[in-house]
């Protein structure tokens, strides 16, 4: 008898993050402890990312990817979607909702993480510059605009469409980055959204997880880490 093959993602060596499982592995791993799939981890140092052997897996140089037999991904957004064509728990069976639950992912990664993103760059890449704080309520107003929209369509439902999907677990980890903003905080709706996502309990596996490695004391030769 074939023995499943046990995936293999890639995460940072150390996250920048210092742990707080903002690094695109942890959706990655989120999806894979709701699928109750086993999965193994090789950390990856920012210099081999660069390299050669890794670029072969992801033409970017960046983490995270994913290998099942001769299969190769990268981008978090087709992994997690992946997993979750295998997994009810994430898809439903029924098309449309399935559809819908995929409308979200896309909605997560296309229409909520760019202004999420574009807050980042402007803090951590151009926080020097003159024009930054000026520059500053604007990026911050985008967000709103979209957290404003999302908590209107929310409204005191659980999760965006019936029961939870891998449109919730993408959407609710694209805004995990927004946590230390405080602009969640300005949006109940969605701050206690967030809330219980990370309240799952494979969410706090996959947190745990990547804590574990961050905050490991010896270092792990890269290529050797598990999880
Ligand atoms: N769109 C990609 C983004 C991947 C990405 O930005 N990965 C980050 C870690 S979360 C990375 O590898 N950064 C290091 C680098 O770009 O050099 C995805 O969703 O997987």
């Amino acid at each position: 008898m074939t023995q499943p093959t046990i995936p293999t993602i890639t995460a940072f060596e150390r996250s920048p993050d210092g742990g707080k499982g903002l690094a695109r592995d942890t959706r990655v791993r989120w999806a894979l402890e709701e699928a109750g799939q086993a999965y193994e981890v090789r950390l990856v140092s920012f210099a081999a990312m660069k390299q050669a052997a890794h670029r072969a897996l992801h033409p970017f140089g960046q983490v995270p990817t994913y290998e099942e037999g001769d299969l190769v991904l990268f981008e978090s957004g087709a992994i997690v979607l992946h997993i979750a064509q295998q997994h009810e728990v994430l898809l439903p069976h029924d098309a449309d909702a399935r559809a819908r639950a995929i409308t979200w992912m896309f909605a997560a990664l296309n229409t909520i993480e760019p202004p999420i993103l574009d807050l980042q760059t402007a803090k951590i890449l151009e926080g020097d510059k003159p024009w930054c704080e000026q520059r500053m309520p604007l990026v911050k107003d985008r967000i709103r605009q979209r957290l404003g929209e999302l908590s209107t369509r929310l409204g005191d439902a659980d999760w965006l469409d019936g029961a939870f999907s891998v449109g919730d677990l993408m959407m609710v980890s694209v805004l995990l980055r927004l946590r230390a903003s405080g602009l969640l905080d300005e949006y109940p709706t969605i701050a206690a959204y967030v809330a219980r996502g990370e309240g799952r309990p494979a969410y706090q596996r996959a947190f745990a997880a990547q804590l574990a490695l961050n905050t490991r004391k010896e270092s792990v030769p890269a290529g050797n880490g598990r999880a």
